[in-house]
């Protein structure tokens, strides 16, 4: 059974690559006409790791083709995934099956309720990859997968291909404590490194703001139900600042480049869980309010 990978964008590149050099049927969804020409030209997905590139020329159709999927890896980012997902669900097998790789929280409701037959498996990535050119990824840095279902705790039989492929994973029932922790450590670290306009490692110049922010996130998954998210979280928080001290956080790279970012699966979401709890978290509005006043003024969507 073929995957099909949604996006030839960091994460979809990387998942794609590792998956058709061992030996997997690997088939590329690209948007349209334009973009499967634009791929055919560069003649494939080119990974770029230890400074060595190898070329994927992986078979690739648009979303209108009629194929159908078995099996989706959705790499695009949280705001695109519903879209992406309604556009393809006529496509969908009867037991399709949705590898989520959207970081936040949020995306992936809203990919099931456009799916609703589908079975979807979230993933929380910590590893790091980026575009250098169109079709060409760059793995900047190895890290671990995690996934899980929710709904039902069974591990699908296909997991052992990840292996074969080199994709390090490891399935868990706690798959939404470890997107609520992932999203607490997004919220504690990366607006303030896009308004203080710095690399992580200057967030150690402004530990009062951190620690309150950790504490207001910490209340924040007590009261909605994610406790385990909330365990040692300013450990946690302050040891990721010192080991990318050196790095610019994912949505400082975006505001950079002039890219929207994903803003409401990560604070926003946070603040509107917050509200729908009747917590009363004011850095965390204050910092979301700046934030979105920050992105407003470049002319960046705030949503
Ligand atoms: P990306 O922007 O590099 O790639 C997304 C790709 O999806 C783009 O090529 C885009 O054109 C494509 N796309 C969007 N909508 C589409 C559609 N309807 N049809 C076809 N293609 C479509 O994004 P990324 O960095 O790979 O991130 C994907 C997700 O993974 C994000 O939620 C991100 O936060 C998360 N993530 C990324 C990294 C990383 O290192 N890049 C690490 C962990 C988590
Ligand atoms: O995931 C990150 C990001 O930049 O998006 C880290 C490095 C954890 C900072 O929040």
């Amino acid at each position: 059974m073929s995957w099909h990978v949604l996006g030839a964008g960091s994460l979809g590149t990387l998942w794609a690559a590792r998956l058709a050099r061992a030996g997997l049927p690997v088939t590329l969804i690209l948007r349209d006409e334009k973009r499967l020409a634009d791929y055919r030209r560069a003649g494939g997905l080119s990974l770029v790791e230890n400074g060595q590139r190898t070329l994927h020329p992986l078979p690739a159709e648009t979303l209108a083709d009629t194929a159908p999927i078995h099996r989706l890896l959705l790499a695009c980012k949280a705001y695109d995934a519903a879209s992406a997902v309604a556009a393809l669900a006529p496509r969908l097998a009867p037991k399709a099956e949705l590898l989520l790789l959207q970081n936040g929280i949020g995306s992936q409701e809203e990919v099931a309720a456009q799916a609703p037959h589908a079975r979807c498996i979230l993933v929380s990535s910590t590893e790091g990859a980026f575009r250098r050119a169109d079709f060409e990824v760059v793995f900047a840095g190895h890290g671990f997968n995690w996934l899980g279902d929710p709904l039902d705790p069974t591990p699908p039989g296909w997991l052992a291909q990840l292996e074969q492929a080199g994709i390090p994973r490891q399935w868990t029932p706690d798959i939404l404590t470890r997107l609520w922790r992932k999203l607490a450590l997004n919220c504690a670290i990366n607006p303030l490194t896009v308004l203080h306009d710095c690399r992580n490692g200057g967030l150690a110049e402004h530990p009062a703001e951190v620690a309150i922010l950790c504490a207001e996130l910490g209340e924040l998954l007590e009261g909605c139900g994610q406790p385990a998210a909330a365990e040692h979280l300013h450990d946690d928080v302050q040891r990721v600042i010192q080991a990318t001290a050196a790095n610019h956080s994912s949505m400082h790279q975006d505001v950079a480049a002039g890219r929207r970012t994903e803003v409401a699966y990560l604070l926003g979401r946070a603040c509107a869980v917050a509200e729908r709890h009747a917590l009363d978290l004011p850095h965390l509005r204050a910092l979301h309010q700046r934030l979105l006043a920050h992105l407003a003024a470049r002319g960046l969507p705030v949503h």
